[in-house]
């Protein structure tokens, strides 16, 4: 299918980045990728064209941590103020049709959180295609002090967040809750990564941001390429609709699962000198890769973390060098998949890679419930 990836804010911008580099070498299934924050260095951050990246909201409570403490009203109210501009910027680099649109921002500051509701609602109104949200929510560490000290003790000789140059977020877990009941109804979906669970112990977000969106992006783009290929043909085809249904409109709570495995391929015998070719791949060894990468996809780390038994829809992408495809094993991990999540509401499908060197499971959780997002929530009640 063919994605539109906005970033809003420091998060945003840098996953939209992480999306354009894990997308293939002719970015095949990406039709524009935007970048737009308050913050200059962001932008200077990213290799998005400058066509594509906007500087916004100067002056306006969207920039900095300017006096939104606790209450970020007037963070959505300058975020409708500038919504226009930020389409304007759209229009005029002549973006192409997309079958939808993916905004990406990260949950707990005061400038892509706020900007993303009025972006969001702005967009259904004038595109037609579905407007996802990809967020992250904020670690426990950003808001409340105590978290992870013992990981991070004066002798632990581990960066603490004091050493960083990042600021505490007090209100990060407070601005997340009130972004997410804002854009519930707007968004087609909601993608979530909780950087709770992605951080390791004693890491910070400066130190771990760039595994987790590379980590985050090669979900994104597993899935969003459906099965789009260079050449080769899928058996069984997920297109932009498979993933609209998946999604749904309602603005579910939405996880990712991913597990991938590096297999040997014609190449890769061909630089040991065992010169072959993929037909030699054994049945056995086939099913036992796909077996392994969709058991990591479904019941790995999810990028939220869930039940994938409270899915309301599900669906599964297995997707490698063609001979390692098998149709049989393929099949049954959907009918596994099927039966953990419940219902009849699992899609699949397969996404042959010619030049591929991994065997890999993409997974979709759509309509979770969330112990994180109930836990941030309670929280802040
Ligand atoms: N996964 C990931 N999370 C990030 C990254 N940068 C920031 N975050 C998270 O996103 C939240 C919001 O940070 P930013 O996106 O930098 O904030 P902003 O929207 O630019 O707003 P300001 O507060 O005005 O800077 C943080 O509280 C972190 O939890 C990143 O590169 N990757
Ligand atoms: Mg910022």
């Amino acid at each position: 299918m063919q994605l539109e990836v906005v970033g809003l804010g420091g998060a945003g911008c840098r996953l939209a980045d992480a999306i354009r580099a894990a997308a293939p070498a002719d970015h095949a299934f990406l039709t524009d990728v935007f970048a737009f924050d308050t913050d200059e260095s962001t932008l200077q951050g990213t290799v998005i064209p400058e066509s594509h990246r906007a500087q916004y909201g100067q002056g306006t409570a969207l920039e900095g941590s300017n006096g939104l403490d606790s209450d970020l009203e007037p963070g959505f109210e300058a975020g409708q103020a500038v919504v226009d501009d930020l389409l304007a910027v759209r229009e005029r680099s002549g973006s192409t049709a997309a079958d939808a649109i993916l905004v990406t921002v990260g949950l707990g500051g005061t400038t892509g959180g706020p900007t993303a509701p009025a972006l969001v609602a702005a967009l259904q109104r004038t595109v037609d295609a579905p407007v996802y949200v990809l967020a992250t929510l904020p670690a426990d560490q950003e808001f409340d002090p105590d978290a992870g000290a013992a990981d991070r003790g004066p002798h632990s000789g581990v960066t603490t967040r004091a050493e960083t140059d990042e600021p505490p977020r007090p209100a990060a877990a407070s601005h997340a809750v009130r972004t997410l009941e804002t854009l519930d109804g707007l968004a087609s979906a909601i993608v979530l990564f909780d950087n709770e669970t992605w951080l390791r112990p004693g890491e910070t977000i400066a130190d771990a941001r760039d595994r987790c969106n590379r980590e985050l992006a090669t979900r994104v783009a597993a899935i969003f390429a459906g099965s789009d290929t260079n050449g080769a043909v899928a058996q069984n085809v997920v297109d932009a609709s498979d993933i609209d249904r998946t999604l749904g409109s309602e603005s579910a709570i939405v996880s990712l699962g991913y597990g991938e495995q590096t297999v040997e391929t014609t190449s890769s015998r061909f630089g040991l000198g065992l010169l072959s070719t993929d037909r030699d791949v054994e049945t056995s060894e086939a099913v036992s890769a796909v077996e392994t990468v969709v058991r990591k996809g479904v019941h790995g780390k999810l990028s939220l973390e869930c039940e994938p038994e409270t899915a309301a829809r599900g669906l599964l992408i297995v997707g490698g060098p063609p001979a390692w495809l098998n149709r049989q094993a393929i099949a049954e991990s959907r009918r596994m998949l099927q039966s953990t999540v419940g219902g009849n509401g699992v899609l699949g499908g397969d996404a042959p890679r010619s030049d591929g060197e991994t065997v890999f499971a993409a997974v979709v959780l759509a309509g979770v419930e969330s112990a994180r997002v109930d836990g941030l929530r309670a929280m802040v009640d």
